[in-house]
């Protein structure tokens, strides 16, 4: 297989970003990480997906004599990496491999939940957001960001969908998928599926590492991120068997954070 150069486009404070850069770090496979600023990476977000859409992660893929690659969404790259440069021991091709992706697919759609959560109160703390947004802007970036807030507010609000309606879903979705991750674990299991680390736990611990707070992340471990961007008022939050998980997963298999995530440490 010809070698290839991946380049990760990331926020520093994503967690669907962290699901890749942790995957890409346990698969040892070396990557450029490149932090990009919230609302600046709009443009080429959507120029580099060619899908309509500006989420991050995106990773760029470089081969000789080949046409650049541009893979957006992490569910996406993760079954480009195992087709292309699998198989890995992450994602086992065998009888257990369906319910890797199922549990994958529902921490996905939890993820999202949890942004809903983590920014229908940080918007309360115009100027935190700013600080964790603006980790790798330049000055005159900052600027825009600080003047253009309100709208940027308001619209994201909307594509987030941050009505009472939205977030009391959110709220009741996210409490459902931590009682199920309670209860997955009451028998002393270690690992979601099977008897090692698959992308079922990288996933699950990654997206749910904002409310966990892990000590390894360099963004979620701040004590500004505990304070103003975590609602203290969800009292569900508080310790338990799933979000202990997180940390362990953390604290036992999340040694190499890169620079990109870095950024606001
Ligand atoms: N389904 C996507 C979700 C990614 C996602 O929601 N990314 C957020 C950051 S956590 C994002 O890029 N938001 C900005 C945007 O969509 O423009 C994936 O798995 O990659």
């Amino acid at each position: 297989m010809p070698p290839r150069e991946l380049t990760l486009y990331t926020f520093a404070m994503s967690h669907f970003c962290e699901k890749i850069r942790w995957t890409l770090d346990l698969c040892n496979l070396p990557y450029v990480e490149v932090p990009m600023t919230p609302v600046f990476h709009l443009y080429s977000a959507w120029r580099m997906g060619g899908r309509g859409r500006t989420s991050l992660p995106i990773l760029k893929v470089v081969a000789r004599q080949s046409p650049t690659d541009f893979i957006q969404d992490s569910t996406r790259i993760l079954s480009w990496l195992d087709r292309e440069l699998g198989p890995c021991d992450l994602m086992p091709r065998c009888s257990l491999s369906e319910e890797v992706s199922a549990i994958e697919d529902r921490f996905d759609r939890i993820g999202q939940d949890v942004s809903r959560l983590l920014y229908a109160h940080a918007f309360q703390h115009d100027d935190k957001v700013l600080r964790f947004w603006g980790s790798s802007a330049t000055p005159w970036q900052r600027q825009c960001l600080k003047a253009s807030l309100p709208l940027v507010r308001w619209v994201f609000r909307r594509r987030l969908g941050l009505s009472r309606n939205g977030l009391r879903r959110a709220d009741h979705q996210l409490q459902q998928a931590l009682a199920w991750l309670d209860g997955r674990l009451s028998d002393g299991r270690t690992f979601l599926v099977g008897s090692r680390l698959t992308v079922a736990d990288v996933a699950a611990a990654s997206l749910l590492a904002p409310l966990a707070c892990p000590e390894q992340h360099p963004v979620f471990s701040q004590a500004d991120f505990k304070r103003y961007m975590l609602p203290g008022s969800a009292t569900w939050l508080n310790d338990r068997p799933a979000l202990r998980w997180v940390r362990r997963m953390y604290a036992e298999h999340r040694n190499a954070l890169t620079e990109g995530a870095a950024a606001t440490a």
